[in-house]
């Protein structure tokens, strides 16, 4: 299970509660403490939360006027923020960054992102690939450089690396950031350990960063301070943060080993990282920052909308009611956060993604549909059809297609949706 999802059940089931009492604040605590462990938080970590959490919900009173449920959500965010660590706000000035870490972390990738992201705001880059244990590395890096449009440095036949770090350095004299790539191994050696601080001597980084992928999980605290005894570094970049709903650990572990986290990897293209921001991190996972105000526009915007959950309850979902849902979600906000809201979490991330122009691209092809095939998607599979009704709407088969597709993914949700017991409760149905 995914952490965001663990955490947003065990929130869910708190909403239940009237009052809290040590009872309700146990049961809590027990499904966070789950969710934490099985997305690879430290044990000892997670008892100390789970105690904090009990000793401030329960010493502390009530303040009036306050939901039971908000309140203990407050206390769970600030413990979650402490236990992933500080932010970090990379400034925007000159300075030269050493890459560390294991093989297959995202070293190399991440170095071409950080080059984009301070060439991106202003400053200008150099990537210089260190890395001489692996034949393909300075290929990749050069590709990536190309990608990102950044200068390039790195002398394939050369094994010293700090004879190219140097020369490296030279050359990239005048730019603002110059990020140094270097060589990984399966676990960090001796031999790794000589010739980084070989290269870290030239080089002289002002700042030193240790690429961890999210899956390690708890590992990362060793792994952190394994490097910090041989290198000192100056935090942690994890990565794979898309990939992995056991990010958590990853990130408490280090935080844990007083490892800074500086930025994460949110994907596999340049664009996917960001300086790690532990209030956003952690309200993102929750599922929404403002919880209550949601579920307060998700109710109105259905009852004032076509959307009749009585009526989704009783229907099969077709094209015609697809339609009704497209024009109903409009009001609603992100999807992400709708699903998320309903305890429904595990909608196809396609159909999360979606964004208004698909949306508006749907409603014109199910415009084109004739009556009946709204009713009934299977009509669609007869010869011919798909592609009068690209024609009609001025869309290519495959835009159709492509359609068809979705909406079965979002009928399967839908019917998820229907059934789910905290959805019926909380719109009063079933
Ligand atoms: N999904 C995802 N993949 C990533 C991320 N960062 C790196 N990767 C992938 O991880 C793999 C290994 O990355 P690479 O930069 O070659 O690692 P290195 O061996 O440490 O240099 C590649 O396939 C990357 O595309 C990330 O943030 N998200
Ligand atoms: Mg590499």
């Amino acid at each position: 299970m995914d952490l965001g999802e663990g955490l947003r059940q065990a929130l869910a089931k708190l909403s239940k509660a009237t009052i809290i009492d040590a009872k309700t604040v146990k049961e809590f605590n027990k499904s966070l403490q789950k969710a934490l462990l099985s997305s690879d938080v430290e044990v000892q970590l997670v008892l100390e939360l789970t105690d904090r959490i009990e000793e401030k919900a329960l010493k502390s009173n009530l303040p009036q006027g306050v939901d039971p449920r908000d309140y203990i959500t407050n206390i769970v965010y600030e413990e979650l923020v402490k236990l992933v660590g500080e932010g970090y706000i990379p400034k925007m000035e000159k300075k030269r960054i050493l890459m560390m870490g294991l093989y297959g972390s995202g070293k190399t990738t991440t170095s071409a992102k950080l080059a984009k992201f301070y060439q991106d705001r202003g400053l200008s880059a150099g990537l210089i690939c260190c890395d001489v244990s692996r034949p393909a590395a300075y290929r990749q890096l050069e590709t990536l450089a190309k990608q990102a449009n950044v200068p390039f440095f790195g002398i394939e036949t050369e094994k010293r690396a700090e004879k190219i770090a140097q020369e490296g350095l030279a050359k990239f004299r005048d730019k603002d950031i110059v990020i140094c790539d270097t060589s990984g191994r399966s676990s960090l050696d001796s031999e790794l350990i000589e010739e980084l601080k070989r290269v870290n001597k030239v080089f002289n980084p002002d700042e030193k960063a240790l690429v961890i992928s999210a899956d390690t999980g708890q590992i990362a605290g060793k792994l952190a301070r394994e490097f910090d005894n041989a290198v000192k570094i100056s935090g942690v970049i994890v990565t794979k943060m898309d990939g992995s709903g056991k990010g958590g650990g990853a990130l408490s572990a280090a935080s844990a080993a007083s490892a800074k986290v500086m930025f994460i990897g949110i994907g596999e293209k340049l664009g996917n990282i960001e300086p790690f921001n532990p209030n956003k991190f952690i309200g993102n996972l929750l599922g929404v920052p403002d919880i209550e105000s949601l579920v307060k526009h998700i109710t109105t915007a259905i009852s004032e909308s076509k959307m009749d959950p009585k009526k989704l309850e009783k229907e099969e979902l077709n094209f015609e009611t697809f339609y009704e849902q497209l024009d109903a979600m409009k009001n609603m906000g992100p999807l992400k956060n709708m699903f998320g809201m309903m305890g429904v979490n595990n909608v196809p991330k396609e159909v999360m993604e979606q964004g208004e122009e698909r949306l508006k691209r749907y409603k014109v092809i199910i415009g084109s549909m004739s009556k009946a095939e709204r009713k009934n998607e299977r009509l669609l599979h007869e010869p011919g059809r798909v592609t009068r009704i690209a024609k009609g709407a001025g869309v290519q088969d495959k835009d159709v297609r492509a359609m068809v597709a979705e909406f079965n993914k979002m009928k399967k949700a839908f019917n998820t949706l229907k059934n789910d017991r905290n959805f019926k409760k909380k719109f009063k149905f079933g």
